[in-house]
């Protein structure tokens, strides 16, 4: 069967990959399974390079296709930050609860209205031959007034989507993997990977 390495060690990006594109015949590993894979900075300004950068780094390493997953949250009061900077928002080594207090903060007194935002995905694949394919995925959503949910991951309590009356992190994981910037990438990339193959 053939392999994609996923250029990750974000367990949540790696469950929601897997899920998204199980009906694909092929294995999937992760940078779970190359520990000695050394961290690639993410010195690039865009998802895009960002994504490519990991993917390629990591198809050099293992010989394999690999798949990297760059991706961030875009608030319109905040001129799209944290944006390409989401993962460090409140600083190197941050955690997901720092990165919302912040958010929550920097919106203090912004009324609903203007709390629009987008997550938005960019997955790239790369081939040991340093062939690139990039896809993008976007879902737009409103930031909460506080954050409500258990699931999910990172900025999902506060990523409300008025469709649902919901947090991203209130929805099912299935209900996440069929309306997230991630899944709108995925389905983009299904028809490339199938081609490959
Ligand atoms: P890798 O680079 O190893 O893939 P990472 O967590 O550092 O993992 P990014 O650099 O792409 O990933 O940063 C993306 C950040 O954006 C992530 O840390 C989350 O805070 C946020 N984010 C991305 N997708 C999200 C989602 O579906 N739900 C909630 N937050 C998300």
């Amino acid at each position: 069967m053939k392999e994609i390495v996923l250029a990750t060690r974000n367990d949540n990006k790696i469950r929601e990959i897997k899920n998204l594109l199980k009906d694909i015949n092929i294995k999937f590993l992760s940078l779970r399974d190359f520990p000695s894979f050394p961290p690639v900075p993410e010195t690039a300004t865009s998802y895009t390079e960002n994504a490519q950068l990991k993917a390629s780094a990591v198809s050099k390493f293992t010989g394999k296709l690999a798949l990297a997953d760059d991706s961030g949250l875009e608030v319109d009061f905040l001129q799209g930050r944290p944006g390409v900077l989401s993962a460090r928002y409140a600083g190197e080594g941050a955690s997901d609860e720092e990165n919302n207090r912040k958010l929550l903060g920097e919106l203090r007194e912004v009324p609903m209205a203007l709390r629009g935002a987008a997550f938005r995905c960019v997955l790239a694949l790369v081939a040991p031959s340093n062939k690139k394919e990039t896809v993008e995925g976007e879902c737009r959503g409103v930031i909460a007034l506080e954050p409500r949910g258990e699931g999910g991951f990172g900025y999902d309590p506060l990523f409300y989507l008025p469709k649902f009356n919901k947090t991203f992190a209130e929805l099912s994981p299935e209900e996440k993997n069929q309306v997230s910037h991630r899944a709108q990438a995925a389905a983009k990339l299904r028809k490339i990977i199938t081609e490959y193959l």
